[in-house]
């Protein structure tokens, strides 16, 4: 029996061991949580979550419920639960209807206000109320435990794949973007959009490029341009790359011939032929796009090291503590945000 014990046990902590996600986000016995203090819209906070790996957090169980409550400071925050599709009809994300899960209204809510109100907030007393969609709140992305860990890229997405000469990880994404959402779906993975630092990693550019035939391509008409992490700084009179360099001495600057060439005098934007030379592309027009990731960026966390990562708001600590009715909690401060 003893024996047993310990086998079991060990099977425990092996599984346990191999429970890893990315550090911004918390370890809990029911899954991993982030609670996001940059305010959002219902679909922008959706879409962040899903491209994190997660979901947008609904108050499905107490468990579930009082973990959300422990994350935030804000009077507060967006659920997952809409009426996306059909007036009044609220689900989870994951399609769970509101009649299915306990809860209690706020005073006066629901009240469809200008029959607007199509999203759910959870405030800091654990009620519920309807409120516009539109109007950006503080959220929480939760993931359940999965059997899927990181790879060697530090995240789950298999998209994203090691090359050894840069030892950086792309991922290249084949629905078309305009640059500021290719911005923000390569920030939210973890990643940037690429840099090319040299002809080395121009040729790997041309490489995963080469993989993906136009026809794999959706959403654009130019399927042999690609956004990259380049842009012009018009104060500076520069081609810069996202993370400030000029491309000159970034290590690669090698502009297609005739390029940049301003077109219609709306080009702005770093983009890449599939030969790996240089173009100015329109910000607003849609393109594939590149990501590039740092593997041990952002930080990789196990199950051990991440558990108590509770997130308060300074000014808010006391008025917490009194909805938690308890004064001994270990409270630890956020550190850096990645
Ligand atoms: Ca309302
Ligand atoms: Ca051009």
């Amino acid at each position: 029996m003893f024996i047993l014990k310990c086998v079991v046990l060990i099977l425990h902590f092996t599984f346990l061991e191999s429970v890893k996600f990315r550090c911004d986000y918390r370890y809990t016995d029911i899954g991993w949580f982030k609670y996001h203090e940059i305010p959002a819209t219902w679909d922008e906070a959706r879409l962040r979550c899903h491209l994190e790996g997660g979901t947008l957090a609904s108050p499905t169980t107490p468990k579930m419920k009082s973990l959300m409550l422990e994350s935030f400071c804000k009077t507060e925050i967006f659920t997952g639960i809409a009426a996306i599709f059909s007036k009044g009809d609220y689900f989870t994300i994951a399609g769970i209807p509101l009649a299915e899960i306990s809860h209690e209204w706020a005073p006066y809510e629901p009240d469809n206000k200008n029959n607007a109100e199509n999203c759910i907030t959870l405030n800091s007393d654990g009620k519920l109320s309807d409120v516009r969609c539109d109007e950006p709140r503080t959220y929480i992305c939760y993931r359940e435990h999965s059997n899927v860990d990181v790879n060697v890229c530090g995240t789950p997405d298999p998209d994203y794949h090691f090359e050894t000469q840069t030892n950086k990880c792309y991922k290249f994404h084949t629905k078309a973007k305009n640059f500021e959402r290719a911005h923000m779906i390569c920030s939210a993975e973890g990643a940037h959009l690429a840099i090319i630092n040299s002809e080395e990693e121009a040729k790997i550019i041309t490489q995963i490029f080469a993989k993906y035939p136009k026809a794999n391509i959706v959403g654009s008409i130019y399927q042999d341009i690609a956004i990259i992490g380049f842009n012009y700084w018009g104060l500076n009179s520069e081609w810069t790359t996202i993370h400030g360099e000029s491309i000159q001495k970034a290590g690669y600057a090698k502009f297609a011939p005739g390029q940049p060439d301003n077109l219609k005098n709306r080009e702005y934007c770093g983009t890449v032929f599939r030969t790996g030379l240089l173009n100015d592309g329109d910000c607003e027009v849609n393109y594939a796009f590149f990501c590039e990731k740092t593997p041990n960026y952002p930080p990789v966390c196990d199950n051990v090291s991440n558990t108590n990562h509770s997130r308060f708001c300074e000014n808010d600590i006391q008025d917490h503590e009194k909805q938690l009715g308890s004064t001994s909690r270990n409270i630890i401060y956020p550190g850096p945000v990645y």
